[in-house]
This record gives C-alpha cells, sequence and structure tokens, in this order.
C-alpha cells in the first residue's frame, strides 16, 4: 500500500536530516542537531493554528451511545475492538439518532484528527505517541459521511473513511458554510515581467540563490482570499538565471511562520531528489545544498514535501534557466508565466475564504486553472504590454500538479518554440500551440506586427476562458492594413 510507504520513507529522511542534516551556509544561521521527535514536535506546534475550525466536542443527548476507537497512523484509521477491529479505515454504521463516542489514538508522533463530514464536528489535534481525543455527536441525519484528517494534505494520502447512519442514504451533505474572507491579503500575483536581466559573462562562475518558503494569504479572485504556499511571497516562486557550468548555491529558508516543513527539487539539478531532502526544512529552519548546472534549458522547480501535489497546488513552483554558451538571440522583452490548478473547497467564484480540498485534489478535479497564481491573473493591471515591430519572449512552466497545458496566443503565432525547454538544440519556427507537460517549460518568441489585445490561454479552452488561465498580451502601435483589415 503506497499510504503505508510514505511515512517510513518520510521519518527516514527526517531522521537522515537530523543526524546528517546540511549546515546553513548563509547569515548566520546554526544548525542545531535536534532529535526527531523535537522536530516533530515543532513542526507540530507551528501547524496547531491551521484548525478549519476550533476543536469541537460536543455531548449532546439522543438515544443509546456507540462508541468506536480508533488508532492513527501515517496515513490511516485503524479499527479497534468489536466489528472494526483490525480494519483499516472502517466503515462506522451507526442507528439514527443515537449519540456516536470516537475517540481517537496516536500511534505516530505526525499531528492528526479527525472530523465528520456533514455534521462539522472535529476532534482536537493528536500529535504524541499515545495521546487520544474524542468527538460525540449525534447521528440525526441519515446518509453516508466522509470522516477523514483534516491536516491539510492527509486526506488526500489516505485518512479517510465513511461513516454510515441509519440506511446510509440521502441525508444532508451539504458544505458548511464558506468562512468570512481573510484579510489582508497579499498580492501573490507574480508580474509577467519580473525576469532577470540576460547573463553576459562567458565563463562559468559560482552563483549564490535564496529562495525563502512562505505561507501567505492571497485572492484567487476579487473576494476570494486562499492560504498560498510560497516561494518568495508570489506564485510563480522568482525566476532564477545562470550559465551553464555554474555552480549553484541554492540557500534554501522555510520562513518561521510557515505551519509546513517546505523544500525544493530543481530539474536543473543533477543529483538525488534535484534537491529535495538537501534542502528539506521545518519552519524557520535552512537547508542549502549546491549542484553544477551540466545541462542548458528551461527548468521548473517545486516543492518536494509530501504530499508534493499538495504543495505544487498551493502555489510552490518557479523556473531556472540555464543559459548554453550561445545565447538566444536576444529579444526587446521578456516573460515570465507560469500555469497551475487550484484544488478549491467550495465552488468556483464562491466568495468567502477558499481552502485546499485534498479530495478534489485526488479525484484530479480542479476548481481552478491559473497563470501566475489567480484567476485570469494576468489581466488588467497584471497583463503583459509590448510596441509594434517588437520581439517578445515568454518563458512558461506548467507547475501542474497534474494537468497538461496547451499554450497559446489568440492571434498570434509563435515565432520560435524551444520545446520542453531545449535550449541545445535549434528552435521550431510557425507554432500556433505548445503542448507543457506538468513538471515542464517551454520557451516561445512572438514578432508583434499588429496592435490590440492578444489572449494567453490554455487552448483547453474550457481551462482558460471558464477556469482562469488567461493573460493579455496588450501591444500598442501603428496598424497596417495589409497584415489585417478588419473593414476589408
Ligand atoms: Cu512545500
Amino acid at each position: 500500500m503506497a499510504n503505508g510507504q510514505l511515512n517510513p520513507g518520510a521519518r527516514e529522511e527526517l531522521r537522515r536530516r537530523t543526524m546528517n542534516g546540511p549546515r546553513p551556509m548563509g547569515r548566520g544561521l546554526l544548525a542545531v542537531a535536534v532529535a526527531i521527535p523535537l522536530i516533530l514536535g515543532v513542526m507540530a506546534g507551528a501547524m496547531g493554528g491551521y484548525l478549519l475550525r476550533p476543536p469541537t466536542t460536543s455531548a449532546t443527548s439522543g438515544g443509546a451511545t456507540q462508541g468506536f476507537n480508533l488508532d492513527i497512523f501515517d496515513f490511516y484509521f485503524m479499527g479497534v475492538g468489536g466489528t472494526i477491529d483490525g480494519v483499516k479505515n472502517p466503515q462506522v454504521n451507526v442507528t439514527l439518532g443515537n449519540t456516536v463516542r470516537i475517540t481517537v489514538t496516536d500511534k505516530v508522533t505526525m499531528m492528526h484528527n479527525i472530523y465528520v463530514d456533514g455534521y462539522d464536528v472535529q476532534s482536537a489535534d493528536v500529535s504524541s505517541l499515545g495521546a487520544s481525543a474524542t468527538i460525540s455527536f449525534v447521528a440525526d441525519k441519515e446518509g453516508t459521511f466522509a470522516y477523514y484528517c483534516a491536516i491539510p494534505g492527509h486526506r488526500a494520502l489516505g485518512m479517510e473513511g465513511k461513516l454510515v447512519v441509519g440506511s446510509g442514504v440521502g441525508g444532508i451533505n451539504t458544505l458548511p458554510p464558506i468562512g468570512p474572507e481573510v484579510l489582508p491579503v497579499n498580492d501573490i500575483i507574480r508580474n509577467a515581467s519580473d525576469v532577470p536581466p540576460p547573463i553576459t559573462r562567458t565563463t562559468p562562475a559560482t552563483v549564490e540563490i535564496w529562495l525563502n518558503a512562505t505561507e501567505v494569504n492571497g485572492e484567487i479572485e476579487p473576494g476570494v482570499s486562499y492560504l498560498f504556499w510560497t516561494y518568495g511571497g508570489q506564485v510563480p516562486g522568482p525566476f532564477f538565471r545562470v550559465r551553464v557550468n555554474d555552480t549553484v548555491l541554492v540557500h534554501f529558508h522555510n520562513d518561521a511562520s510557515s505551519m509546513m516543513t517546505h523544500s525544493v527539487d530543481f530539474h536543473a539539478v543533477t543529483g538525488p531528489g534535484g534537491g529535495m531532502a538537501a534542502s528539506m526544512a521545518a519552519p524557520g529552519e535552512w537547508g542549502n545544498f549546491s549542484f553544477k548546472a551540466l545541462v542548458p534549458g528551461l527548468y521548473l522547480y517545486h516543492c518536494g514535501t509530501p504530499d508534493v501535489p499538495t504543495h505544487i497546488a498551493n502555489g510552490m513552483f518557479g523556473e531556472i534557466l540555464v543559459q548554453p554558451d550561445v545565447p538566444l538571440p536576444p529579444v526587446d522583452k521578456e516573460f515570465y508565466v507560469g500555469q497551475s490548478e487550484l484544488y478549491a473547497k467550495w465552488p468556483i467564484h464562491t466568495l468567502g475564504n477558499q481552502l485546499f480540498d485534498g479530495q478534489k485534489l485526488w479525484d484530479e478535479q480542479p476548481t481552478y486553472f491559473v497563470f501566475n497564481g489567480a484567476f485570469k491573473a494576468l489581466t488588467g493591471a497584471h497583463q503583459l504590454t509590448a510596441q509594434v515591430n517588437q520581439t517578445v519572449r515568454i518563458y512558461f512552466a506548467d507547475g501542474g500538479p497534474d494537468f497538461i497545458s496547451s499554450f497559446h496566443i489568440i492571434g498570434e503565432i509563435f515565432s520560435r518554440v524551444w520545446q520542453y525547454g531545449d535550449l541545445t538544440d535549434p528552435p521550431l519556427h510557425g507554432v500556433q500551440t505548445v503542448l507543457v507537460p506538468p513538471g515542464g517549460c517551454v520557451v516561445v518568441d512572438l514578432t508583434l506586427e499588429y496592435p490590440g489585445d492578444y489572449i494567453l490561454v490554455d487552448h483547453a479552452l474550457l481551462h482558460a476562458v471558464d477556469m482562469g488561465a488567461v493573460g493579455v498580451l496588450h501591444v500598442t502601435g501603428p496598424t497596417n492594413s495589409t497584415i489585417f483589415n478588419p473593414g476589408a
């Protein structure tokens, strides 16, 4: 069972880092060797504020009381006693009108809890071996309801079972109301022009790059806030530029305010995990490593902390360009665009504070597709601008985590395409749409001959016009009726 294997791996990873972990290279922070329980304790304590709602332990009068015990492991529930004894994520059957009492006991040291859908009851978090918590509620709604661990990502990793009340048919199983909008929000939209200038150096060097993981409230669309997990406070993370054969010192820091452990896996790295294990850092920690940029190209980077798809979907990806010996042809403007999906609890356009929904991720049912973090982000104040007769280059990545992008610009044709971000081979010419896999990149050039608004889309058009993967390239300058004549 894959879920059962994940934890020993993660645990081993933590143990290894604790014993042999890298020493911070920068800003004078000291590496502190701490025992695993302490690391996990810090993580647990830091995540304590991440409850969907305050712990609920309601004892209400009902019929008879039915009690159940569940042991908690990473990442599943295990029935204890009675008909559920030894059953993984057991179905819990109760009689309509009875009082249900469920006690969960932590058999590991990672933080977990139990939440019951439809009844909106959540236990206190348990995070130490043998710690337990109990929920109690009256099963007054007939139907089948999910119970699961409400720590972000844990439901998707397999911590879910069913509560069947009465016949299990029907009943009220609606979403609780969306929370009020969390304010203030930060602008998490990465400006598409946020690209460092080309490297003009002609020989390799040692370069240092700095990356800070932060969890910040931003807007998916006006009136819809969401807790993004970011590199540097924006989505995608900062654009890095190095040169082939450079030695790159990566200074990865997980902000002390974070609730989660984070890391970074650079696809430009030749080495285990792309640096994921070497950079794994609990809140407030550093995880540093170096690598040699052996192969030119445009590469994705992303968080490698389990559950990885959750971390990417919440915003943790970016691009690093490894410039070739022979530079690409110069252009007038360069832009940076990253596509990804958002998986939200409530339907698209629901106003308020959205929450990540691990089940939607598990089911591969995104709520939004976005460029640079938010619904139709690269429009209005964030649109791309250029002039007639300019050449434009777009560095495009698909962070995913799960969907291919069919990148297209309505009304334009890519004059050069470095497919898959390969900068060693000659580009393609005259391409309308490029396929970009999750975990991949592409470099495209355009020449601009006629003014107007050119729309960047994922040409799986539902992803664009309805679900948000839209940008505008606003081109100003003189018209030319031999190129395009709207009145002919
Ligand atoms: Cu992360």
